[in-house]
């Protein structure tokens, strides 16, 4: 497959570089490394993401460059999406990006997309970041500091700083790599890490208040409504990593997060330690992602949605 994506991008000039809404450090670290490639051999590119960048990534090299609106698609040679099992988590735009004559795909996730003709997938890898390490890597391609720092800050928080399962060996290899083509570690970190707004932290303890545990302790549930967010005047992505938090109780196995994204609307991240298999239960509800980190959308109130979630792991422990 690396010999079909290189012919993709050494015959085409203009490209697209696309991935999944409500961007993460994976998605924005690939995107922006291939930018930088392409730029680099003197190809076009644009980087389009329906939903804005979260500010904690906007030190992210080219990041200024990333679009969020897009025209006319017949221009592009082909689409690079990247860290997308489903062509649909691209958004709204999905109809223009797959009437794209070549759409590749990157993507690390266990339940990989069929929308492509080129795919590139390993379920194996610790990110998207890490995959397109490999892709550089078996292309010749020169790794400048700029394509360094975004695939580091990739693999970083997709490996949730190198603690989850999918940190393999290959993962500190890649980035010892990375760190001697230009990656500055510390000033990563503390970019993502430690530029949290005083409003998260509040929320966070807004939303750790609605702490519940289920099946002797080993189920943590909190939630997060519109009314907590408009009162603290938080965004969206002042969500991040709650369920994390839930994650790291005692006793604690399976860690759940309810997100209202509009009325009878929630989403729902899972977490899990160990062989806990939270990707089961989320697929079980219509979404997906990994062992340890899944996510789905369900419809209903905030209890009816709960029992759901709660009967869906019942079942599964
Ligand atoms: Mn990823």
């Amino acid at each position: 497959m690396f010999d079909e994506i290189a012919e993709v991008i050494h015959s085409g000039t203009n490209f697209l570089i696309t991935s999944h809404m409500r961007p993460d450090g994976d998605a924005l670290g690939s995107e922006l490394a291939l930018y930088h490639v392409l730029r680099d051999m003197g190809k076009d590119a644009v980087v389009y993401n329906q939903d804005r960048t979260p500010a904690i990534y906007a030190f992210l090299p080219g990041a200024k460059a990333i679009v969020h609106s897009l025209d006319a698609v017949d221009g592009f040679d082909a689409v690079f999406v990247l860290d997308c099992s489903d062509i649909s988590r691209v958004g709204d735009e999905q109809d223009k990006i797959s009437s794209i004559q070549k759409i590749v795909n990157i993507d690390h996730h266990a339940s990989v997309g069929t929308f492509s003709e080129i795919l590139l997938t390993d379920s194996g890898a610790s990110s998207t970041g890490e995959m397109i390490h490999r892709l550089l890597k078996n292309m010749g391609i020169a790794i400048t500091g700029d394509i360094a720092t975004n695939i580091y800050t990739a693999i970083l928080t997709d490996t949730g700083s190198f603690q989850y399962s999918n940190t393999g060996s290959a993962t500190f290899r890649v980035a010892a790599d990375l760190v001697e083509m230009g990656a500055d570690c510390r000033y990563i970190a503390q970019n993502i890490y430690e530029t949290k707004p005083a409003i998260q932290i509040r929320l966070m303890g807004m939303v750790l208040d609605t702490l519940q545990l289920y099946e002797e302790g080993r189920v943590g549930v909190v939630s997060v409504t519109q009314k907590m967010l408009r009162k603290e005047g938080a965004l969206p992505e002042h969500t991040e990593g709650l369920v994390d938090t839930v994650r790291s109780i005692q006793g604690v196995e399976i860690a759940v997060c309810c997100y209202e994204v509009s009325e009878d609307r929630f989403k729902i991240s899972l977490r899990s330690k160990g062989d806990v298999d939270v990707e089961k239960i989320a697929r079980a509800l219509g979404g997906g992602g990994h062992r340890n980190a899944s996510a789905c959308r369900v419809e209903g109130d905030f209890k009816t949605v709960r029992g759901m979630v709660l009967d869906a792991i019942a079942v599964s422990m």
